[in-house]
């Protein structure tokens, strides 16, 4: 077999491997559930596998919907010992039991991707169909619990919720969160090395916000008004935005129209604001703190999104094109989760400073929409070069390309099939 062949054949494996029956496990034990943005992504992948089965993995997510729409950051389709916090720490009723918090709302794009390139066509639109209620009422959600004073952008209380868990980006508002004050067993050292992964200082506080969201009734007006965590982030709110467009158009492929008036509206709210977030001299955007009411002046990949969701004016993507440039020279493996010049960067753990495919694919995408095709290539090429020499590991320290965090990596190899081989 040659080099290409064994790719992607490892590739598939990677995602058999992590099925477990319909959804599909981000690594088997340091991961043992599903996660919503995980599982957008991994979609694409089985794409390229078993076209039935990437809608499978929608509808299996969506088992876990709450009734206001919300869909979780994880769903526990099964019991493992192998996670903290599990079920009974979050304390959702409901079958299947969830998190009481979501993650960036990829979905709806996934689904207009893979309805647009999968082969079945008949059973693409069986599909999108029955899954267009359910994506308008997860984006509803957004838009009416997360932003109820119709700001333009959405809230986030908790590092989970980004999907990028300890980013240097939350440090000062996480240090205002009090740390948890019982015993608790984390289980993600017993397969990670400890310098790769969160501070037991930050858990402290992680927990403290799963006890918080509990002890407030999963309320969404308490939650908004006293959450000790509260942002808005630009990486979430910049797919948000991207996601409502694709959903949008979705609507007019869709056997029965929706009324999109109100999420029409929010998507221009959501352009009218973003400029507010630029940062003129980092070139990028920057995430809000909302207690203090101000921007968190922390550079990191979040902050290139808004090319992903079409929010830049061209001289600003242009801008941002230079600047992930530069941070390739310091980084050539893949782009930085966080740029190499801030004091916080540390090339392995976890959103410190590690490069992640999927963020590399998503800024590439917004890269090309904006025409800069030489850098988008120039980070795809990295991208391509760091599985062709460390295989498909969750992260990858950006100067070396070493391979970190959890081996066999789902959204790692969909990826890959997607998009680089
Ligand atoms: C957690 C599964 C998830 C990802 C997140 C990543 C990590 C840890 O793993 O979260 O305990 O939820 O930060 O982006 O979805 O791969």
């Amino acid at each position: 077999m040659n080099k290409l062949d064994n790719l992607v054949a490892q590739a598939k494996d990677i995602l058999r491997t992590n099925d477990l029956g319909g959804y599909t496990v981000p690594t088997k034990g340091l991961y043992p559930f599903q996660w919503n943005w995980d599982a957008g992504v991994t979609a694409l992948g089985w794409l390229y596998v078993d076209e039935l089965r990437a809608w499978t993995e929608f509808e299996k997510l969506f088992e876990g919907q709450w009734e206001n729409g919300m869909v979780p950051h994880i769903v526990f389709h099964q019991e493992s010992d192998d996670y903290f916090p599990g079920p009974d720490q979050w304390k959702v009723e409901g079958n299947p039991p969830t998190t009481s918090i979501s993650q960036p709302p990829l979905l709806a794009t996934m689904v207009r991707i893979i309805y647009e390139q999968s082969k079945d066509k008949e059973l693409a639109q069986a599909k999108l169909d029955a899954l267009m209620p359910k994506l308008i009422r997860y984006h509803e959600w957004w838009y009416r619990e997360r932003d109820p004073e119709t700001t333009g952008l959405v809230s986030s209380y908790h590092p989970w919720e980004s999907g990028m868990d300890n980013s240097p980006a939350w440090d000062d508002v996480l240090h205002r969160v009090p740390q948890v004050n019982r015993p608790y067993q984390r289980r993600d050292l017993n397969h990670v090395d400890s310098k790769q992964r969160p501070l037991k200082e930050q858990y402290d506080r992680y927990i403290y916000l799963v006890d918080f969201f509990r002890e407030n009734d999963f309320d969404y007006q308490k939650i908004y008004q006293n959450c000790p965590f509260h942002t808005q982030d630009i990486s979430l709110n910049a797919v948000l935005q991207r996601g409502t467009i694709d959903l949008i158009h979705l609507n007019t492929l869709a056997s029965v129209a929706a009324d999109m008036t109100s999420l029409e509206a929010s998507v221009a709210k959501a352009e009218e604001v973003f400029p507010s977030l630029w940062d003129a001299e980092r070139h990028l955007f920057l995430n809000r703190d909302q207690a203090l009411e101000k921007a968190i002046p922390v550079s990191t990949s979040g902050g290139f999104m808004p090319l992903y969701s079409y929010s830049a004016t061209p001289e600003q993507a242009a801008l941002m094109a230079a600047e992930i440039k530069e941070w390739l020279v310091l980084g050539p493996s893949g782009l930085a989760s966080t740029s190499p010049l801030e004091s916080t960067f540390d090339a392995k753990r976890y959103w410190r400073g590690p490069s992640w495919l999927h963020i590399n694919w998503m800024i590439v995408d917004g890269l090309k929409h904006y025409g800069h095709e030489d850098v988008a290539e120039q980070l795809r090429q990295a991208s391509r070069a760091i599985i062709e020499q460390s295989g498909y590991f969750e992260y990858f320290d950006p100067i070396t390309g070493e391979g970190c965090g959890g081996k066999d990596f789902s959204w790692t190899a969909a990826i890959a099939l997607h998009w680089l081989l």
